[in-house]
């Protein structure tokens, strides 16, 4: 696991307005740019929720199409899509993200409450996901959001089998009001129950709001890799809003190269997940 660090960035999520965080990408214009600017700090992976002419979350099939083309055209990122989309989300919806053809999506590991509401998968729901991802050879990221959910991702591959490419990846989404707090200790015994998974299974994590930094040193010291974005962290330290995407990519970068586990080229990003090359 002591390989570079692989950096995603979740540059929108669907929980902060327009109106609240100004900073936000939520046009596509927005998106590419930011796509960009990212990848050119050191980011390999982009986790992706988008946006309607209102600045809503969405899952408009052709809006996502439209953002994969885009990206692909415009990027060498790995074009991740959320299938988590909004808490509001219908399952069918959810699913329909995949007719998209992203090379990865996301794929959460159980319900949680997340704030005042319920973010549902429940395992119908995950095994249905889990099975188009392997036909269409869609490579997903499990997000893990309580320390149970990798049981049920070892069930989940122990019933179904491993996913397209054969490689686990999976992302801890830590200090959600609901989910696992964003400690070192809840990030260790993660990391130990990952003995549970496939010999080689990867992971990143990311802290949401104030455990960002913690969560962020926690992994890089247990041979983790990063997921960074306005989509977990609007505040870059105490009463200082995050200024834009670049701003969060650029100080996981500097915290890698300190702890001598530089970015990953998205090529090598690909390797590691198992995804085949663009080339
Ligand atoms: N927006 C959250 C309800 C994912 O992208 O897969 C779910 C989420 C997870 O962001
Ligand atoms: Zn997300």
């Amino acid at each position: 696991m002591t390989t570079g660090t692989l950096i995603t960035v979740a540059p929108t999520g669907a929980e902060s307005t327009k109106a609240e965080v100004p900073a936000l990408p939520v046009t596509l214009d927005e998106l590419v740019l930011t796509a960009k600017e990212c990848e050119a700090l050191g980011a390999a992976v982009i986790h992706v929720h988008i946006r309607d002419n209102q600045a809503r979350p969405t899952l408009d099939p052709a809006r996502l199409r439209d953002t994969v083309a885009a990206l692909r055209e415009n990027t060498d990122l790995i074009v991740q899509l959320s299938t988590g989309g909004a808490v509001t989300d219908p399952e069918v919806e959810r699913l329909a993200v995949l007719d998209a053809g992203p090379e990865m999506a996301s794929c959460t590991m159980g319900t949680v409450n997340f704030g005042d509401d319920v973010f549902l998968n429940r395992w119908e729901f995950i095994v249905e996901l889990h099975t188009r991802m392997q036909e269409r050879g869609i490579v997903p990221e499990y997000e893990i959001f309580d320390l149970g959910q990798l049981t049920t991702l070892r069930r989940l591959l122990d019933k179904y089998g491993l996913p397209a490419g054969g490689h686990v990846h999976v992302d801890f989404v830590m200090g959600v009001p609901g989910g696992m707090p964003g400690t070192t200790e809840a990030l260790v015994a993660c990391r130990q129950a990952l003995r549970d998974l496939p010999e080689g299974s990867t992971f990143s994590a990311t802290g949401i709001g104030r455990s960002t930094i913690s969560v962020l040193l926690a992994s890089l010291s247990a041979g983790g890799h990063l997921r960074v974005g306005m989509e977990d962290t609007v505040t870059y330290a105490k009463g200082r809003p995050v200024e834009s995407n670049m701003q969060l990519v650029a100080r996981a970068v500097g915290f890698a190269q300190l702890a001598q586990r530089p970015p990953l080229t998205s090529a090598h990003a690909r390797e590691l997940l198992g995804l085949p090359s663009r080339n």
